[in-house]
């Protein structure tokens, strides 16, 4: 494979597929593997450079699945998608495994090679790329611990140990990118200073992805202070902020309306 800077040049859209009955942001309109796979054609027409295919969701307070529950969601899925350009959400090496198998070029990590001690083997093993996320906690529990001195530094400075851990483990450094986890165990003041200060991030010199699509810190900053969502326009915003301060990934639920803006946002920096 070739480093991650060629694959996904600056701008890339990433387009969410969430093969999950409960996720915060589409909530069950791609578990049918059916609908997953025409969303993913669909979102990859409108210029997504890949696909996110997660069978997990990874909302404030929720439990997780199974390896038989999540595989039964992603497997099929995949191998409609074959030859696509696809990553895989999970924390999982054996789900890890099935979809390199079966093509996928990506591994995206929440738990940036915490959650499962195989999956930095798999990734190393396959030449994958890999984007490793900052989360505290787990899903289950994130959102009851968001002290920080100072965000920006904490989240750079985890992935940086992760970044290292990742390399001593035989990843290729070039096949690895970044993402300060927004909405993973921070306040909606929190995500937002996480891009103003992508810099702190981009220091580390690896590619950064950012998630801003559809969280709920965007409906709260606008007016909603009960918000579990975003919008489009909301979110759009949030993606070309993030792309004007440095991300090269952005991923997002609303691919077209996105790659539109971003399309924009570059041909004026
Ligand atoms: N956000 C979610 C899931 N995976 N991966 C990365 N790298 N960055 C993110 O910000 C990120 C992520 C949560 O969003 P979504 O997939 O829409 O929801 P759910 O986890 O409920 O399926």
């Amino acid at each position: 494979m070739t480093p991650i800077e060629q694959r996904f040049p600056r701008p890339s859209v990433m387009g969410v597929v969430n093969v999950t009955p409960d996720s915060f942001s589409d909530g069950g309109v791609n578990f049918n593997p059916e609908d997953a796979v025409a969303s993913a054609r669909r979102m990859l027409d409108e210029g997504a450079a890949i696909v996110d295919v997660g069978g997990e969701s990874t909302r404030p307070g929720s439990e997780g699945v199974t390896l038989d529950e999540e595989l039964r969601r992603v497997v099929p899925v995949l191998e409609a998608l074959a030859g696509a350009p696809v990553s895989i959400d999970t924390s999982k090496a054996e789900v890890a495994r099935r979809a390199l198998s079966l093509g996928a070029e990506l591994v995206n990590d929440v738990t940036a090679l915490r959650g499962d001690p195989e999956l930095v083997g798999v990734v190393a093993g396959a030449g994958a790329y890999i984007c490793l996320m900052h989360m505290r906690g787990e899903p289950r529990t994130m959102q009851q611990d968001t002290r920080y001195d100072d965000v920006a530094s904490e989240v750079a400075a985890f992935l940086d140990e992760r970044l290292r851990f990742a390399v001593a483990a035989g990843v290729r450094e070039d096949h690895i990118c970044l993402d300060p986890g927004i909405g993973f165990g921070k306040t909606v003041e929190q995500n937002f200073e996480l891009v103003r200060r992508l810099d702190v991030l981009l220091a580390l010199g690896r590619p950064v992805v950012i998630g801003f699509s559809r969280k709920s810190s965007l409906g709260r900053l606008l007016g909603d202070p009960a918000a579990t969502t975003g919008s489009t326009a909301a979110s759009v915003g949030a993606a070309v902020a993030a792309y004007e301060r440095g991300a090269t990934i952005l991923r997002v639920h609303d691919v077209r309306e996105t790659a539109e803006a971003l399309t924009v946002a570059g041909a004026i920096l």
